[in-house]
């Protein structure tokens, strides 16, 4: 049973309050944050939704701009106060993929196995297929009424998180999709993934596929340009399609370095640990099992090699080969 709503609001009652999501935040850290914020309005608990990192993908940014959700960067938090109170959501306290921010982390609601121990006063850690799953359920356990702005929004987080009901998916899911998918407007839904590729990145994409390196199972592909985050993702979830894909590796060109997407179908390859290790150094990265992200220096590669195509594919070969080397060595996951 998770811990009663009336004691996070009793908690936060006269704080000046922060929900954070986790880096780089997705649908489902959105949706969470969004949904607890509504919810927490119900109880005349005012909050500030803020985060590190840009909004990753085209169909994300549409979501944040389609409900006006009010997405502060860390950036713009220079007020923050040691005794501020931070809800982190779709995190938690201690993982490389939460900025540590002034105020004080209170409470916490995620989705994610424990891997770093930390107190809050409040905490509803809950491993089911999201973040949005666990909000939803506040709603009806609660019997709150939901806008069909949060609805939409929470049934879109569960659905990407849990790549279409095909990862990760618990009993709780299936009731929650079955209480939100009336309330929600799924047209908006399929609005929100259509049109996330520019026209002009399609050349681009083409000329990248015709040098995409596969090397035992693993698929590396470089686009020599500044492509979209969203896109760099889009790429590397085609790529995996490909039957003798089962790792993909996409890095596309910054300013001063590169931004890197990358997949896993296998269960020995964790994607948030392959690439925090491959480049640990010359930069870094996390993220999920199966899907992960991450940036390198570009100075720090050249250092290496002038040939920093080769530096790359050797850094993730290594990586690969020692974790398919000790499968079983006990290594937490990166998220
Ligand atoms: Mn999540």
């Amino acid at each position: 049973m998770p811990p009663k709503l009336s004691e996070l609001v009793t908690l936060l009652k006269g704080h000046r309050v922060f929900i954070q999501t986790h880096n780089f935040p997705d649908p489902d850290a959105i949706a969470s944050a969004f949904g607890l914020q509504v919810l927490l309005g119900k109880f005349n608990i005012p909050t500030t939704i803020c985060h590190h990192g840009q909004v990753e993908r085209t169909a994300t940014a549409n979501m944040v701009a389609e409900f006006g959700i009010s997405m502060t960067t860390d950036d713009d938090l220079k007020d923050m106060r040691a005794d501020d109170y931070i809800i982190t959501v779709d995190s938690q306290k201690g993982n490389a993929n939460l900025l540590d921010l002034v105020g004080d982390e209170v409470a916490c609601i995620d989705h994610h196995p424990t891997f770093c121990k930390a107190e809050y006063k409040y905490k509803d850690i809950r491993i089911v297929g999201s973040c949005s799953t666990i909000i939803a359920d506040y709603y009806r356990l609660y019997n709150i009424d939901m806008p069909q702005d949060v609805a939409t929004a929470l049934l879109y987080g569960l659905r990407m998180d849990t790549r279409d009901f095909n990862r990760g998916v618990t009993e709780l899911d299936v009731e929650i999709y079955r209480y939100l998918f009336p309330k929600a407007n799924n047209a908006l839904i399929r609005k929100f993934e259509s049109g996330v590729i520019q026209y002009d990145e399609l050349e681009a994409f083409v000329d990248s596929m015709r040098n995409i390196d596969i090397c035992n199972g693993t698929a590396f592909a470089f686009l020599n340009f500044d492509c979209a985050d969203a896109f760099v993702a889009t790429i590397s979830d085609f790529i995996l399609n490909l039957d003798v894909v089962e790792v993909a590796v996409v890095y596309s060109r910054r300013e001063n370095g590169f931004k890197f997407s990358v997949r896993s179908e296998v269960d020995e390859i964790n994607a948030g640990q392959l690439v925090s290790r491959a480049l640990k150094g010359i930069g870094s990265g996390g993220g999920h099992k199966s899907m992960a992200g991450g940036f390198a220096i570009e100075s720090k590669l050249l250092d290496i090699s002038i040939d920093f195509n080769r530096v790359i594919q050797n850094l993730f070969l290594d990586t690969i080969g020692e974790m398919l080397e000790s499968p079983d060595e006990d290594q937490p996951e990166i998220t």
